[in-house]
């Protein structure tokens, strides 16, 4: 064992311990995952988090996170509570280890599948993307993650396969309103088409803010979809099926006309209960004018191909 002296403790470590230490963790992961998968250098170090983006992820737009406190004490998590605070303590009872995934349906190689074995072939990296709720409401956040195409194409997909369905864990000793069966018909289910998971804005996240997810925020995996409202981006995920047709999804069941499949970003499609014109940014400060949302939030340059030919008031 080497023993350092005061002097050797980087400058990181003396200015910011908390934050060095959380980050050290997830880092110690992501190397794990570099050396015994496929992975090159994806973090060598701790600087290359936050400078290793893949262009293209935020639109050339440099995006300043929010708060980190913010996102997560102010989550949307319907298994725990209605409102955005409660499921911060209520979440800790669910349990997340061991956590595996079945992946099944329109793939040569479908199997349950260890966490633990999924990252360790995946190379960890940071998006921060803009995060809008379909409530109007909006944030920036820092994910750490890989593009789900990379998980899908390592299973195989079969080329009937056009869609993929997620599922949510189904944990009713910790999760009171699934125990109370309110709201929703549980487990939580979201769906995509098969173009959209495929293309490399959809993240499965691990982890925001340089360390693991909190348990409210989705621990210990869930989608990212920067460009649709926020309920499409789905947490706790146990379960991914490759579908000939499109799966029924919780909020578009609960509510057809309110929630639609596709549920992308667009300021000109109104909630039938309020408009989607602009957004209240989180964590912005008092005096900040609401952010006029954008078409795609923003994301269209990438991903608006995928609706050409679709009218997106019909296929809201
Ligand atoms: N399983 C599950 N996933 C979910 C939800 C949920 O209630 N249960 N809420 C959705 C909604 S409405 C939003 S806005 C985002 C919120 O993510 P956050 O709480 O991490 O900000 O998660 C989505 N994913
Ligand atoms: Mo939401």
């Amino acid at each position: 064992m080497i023993v350092k002296s005061q002097n050797d403790i980087p400058a990181s470590e003396i200015t910011d311990p908390l934050i060095f230490k959380q980050r050290r963790r997830i880092i110690k992961a992501m190397l794990a995952t570099t050396i015994a998968g496929v992975g090159t250098s994806a973090v060598a170090d701790d600087k290359s988090i936050g400078t290793n983006l893949p262009k293209g992820d935020f639109s050339g737009e440099l995006l300043t996170p929010s708060p980190a406190n913010l996102i997560k004490n102010y989550t949307n998590y319907y298994e725990f509570a209605f409102n955005k605070e409660d499921s911060t303590t209520l979440a800790q009872s669910l349990r997340i280890d061991p956590w595996s995934v079945e992946i099944s349906g329109e793939v040569e190689k479908p199997g349950t599948y260890a966490l633990e074995d999924v990252l360790r072939q995946q190379t960890l990296k940071e998006h921060i993307y803009r995060f809008r709720c379909v409530e109007a409401w909006s944030m920036v956040i820092p994910w750490v993650g890989f593009s789900l195409r990379d998980l899908l194409k390592s299973v195989k997909p079969l080329s009937t396969a056009r869609f993929v369905k997620f599922t949510s864990v189904y944990q009713p000793e910790a999760m009171p309103r699934q125990r109370a069966n309110a709201m929703l018909d549980w487990p939580y289910v979201e769906g995509l088409r098969i173009d959209e998971a495929m293309h490399p804005l959809t993240l499965l996240a691990v982890g925001m803010y340089g360390d693991f997810l909190p348990k409210q925020n989705g621990a210990p995996l869930r989608l990212v979809v920067p460009w649709k409202y926020g309920f499409k981006s789905i947490k706790a995920i146990v379960k991914i099926e490759l579908l000939k047709t499109p799966p029924t999804t919780s909020w578009n069941k609960f509510s057809p006309g309110e929630y639609g499949f596709y549920a992308n970003v667009n300021p000109s499609v109104a909630h039938p209960r309020w408009s989607q014109y602009s957004e209240r940014q989180l964590g912005s400060g008092f005096f900040t004018p609401r952010r006029r949302t954008e078409l795609f939030n923003g994301y269209g340059e990438q991903v608006a191909s995928l609706y050409t030919d679709m009218d997106l008031r019909h296929f809201y």
